[in-house]
């Protein structure tokens, strides 16, 4: 099993960079975004719960989004391994990944981080707010309070993997293909050495 964790603030390409590396390397996508905003689509309880502070900005607790993962990896005995997006995004979110993947006597094996400036990241999240559904992306002060939930929560998560020698950092401006091509030479260097294999 080859896991994968695409880490990165909102609007750093992670949601553009996995569907072509599930496509590539025949992962099974998990993007907790995704999975929320279904929810609330579908008018759940839960999507409920979730809906007004999704809107403004501020992360989701961190017992519904690990109930949520933990649920699709039961539903998912099969997969050659999971691309995790947007999760984990707080220290106790790692956590508690860590221990349900060692359950299922899997880990971790890479951290790609996104590296983008915060110019860049407001101008692609208010370009992607004109042509799509997500209000989040309607509001500068709302993109900011997701820059400022992550700089808050989720940057101490590469710290908790780099203490394993887990992070690679990963320039995430320039063009969608360049950036995948960094991403993959980064996946197969980490699939040689450790002799991982995924069906492609
Ligand atoms: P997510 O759905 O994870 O969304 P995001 O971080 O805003 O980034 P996304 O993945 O969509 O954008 P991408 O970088 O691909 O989270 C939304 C909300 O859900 C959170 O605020 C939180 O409330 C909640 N949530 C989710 N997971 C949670 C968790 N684990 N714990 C608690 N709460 C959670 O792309 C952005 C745009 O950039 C796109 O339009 C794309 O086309 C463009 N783009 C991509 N690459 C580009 C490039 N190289 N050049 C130019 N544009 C590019």
């Amino acid at each position: 099993m080859f896991n994968l964790i695409l880490f990165g603030p909102p609007g750093s390409g992670k949601g553009t960079q996995s569907e072509m590396l599930i496509a590539k390397y025949g992962l099974k996508h998990l993007s907790t975004g995704d999975l929320l905003r279904s929810e609330i689509s579908l008018g759940t309880p839960l999507g409920l719960a979730v809906k007004n502070l999704m809107a403004s900005g501020e992360l989701v607790p961190d017992e519904i989004v690990i109930e949520m993962i933990n649920s699709a990896l039961d539903n998912n005995p099969k997969a050659n391994g999971f691309l995790f997006d947007g999760f984990p995004r707080t220290n106790a979110q790692a956590e508690s990944l860590d221990k349900l993947l060692s359950q299922k006597n899997t880990e971790i094996a890479i951290v790609l981080a996104l590296q983008v400036s915060e110019k860049e990241l407001v101008n692609r999240l208010l370009k992607r707010g004109l042509t799509s559904s997500r209000i989040d992306d309607r509001n500068e002060e709302v993109i900011l309070a997701r820059i400022a939930e992550y700089e808050k929560k989720t940057a101490a998560v590469a710290e908790h993997y780099k203490k394993y020698g887990k992070v690679k950092y990963v320039k995430g401006e320039g063009s969608i293909n360049d950036i995948f091509d960094l991403l993959c030479k980064e996946i197969d260097a980490k699939m040689v050495a450790g002799q991982d294999t995924v069906a492609e």
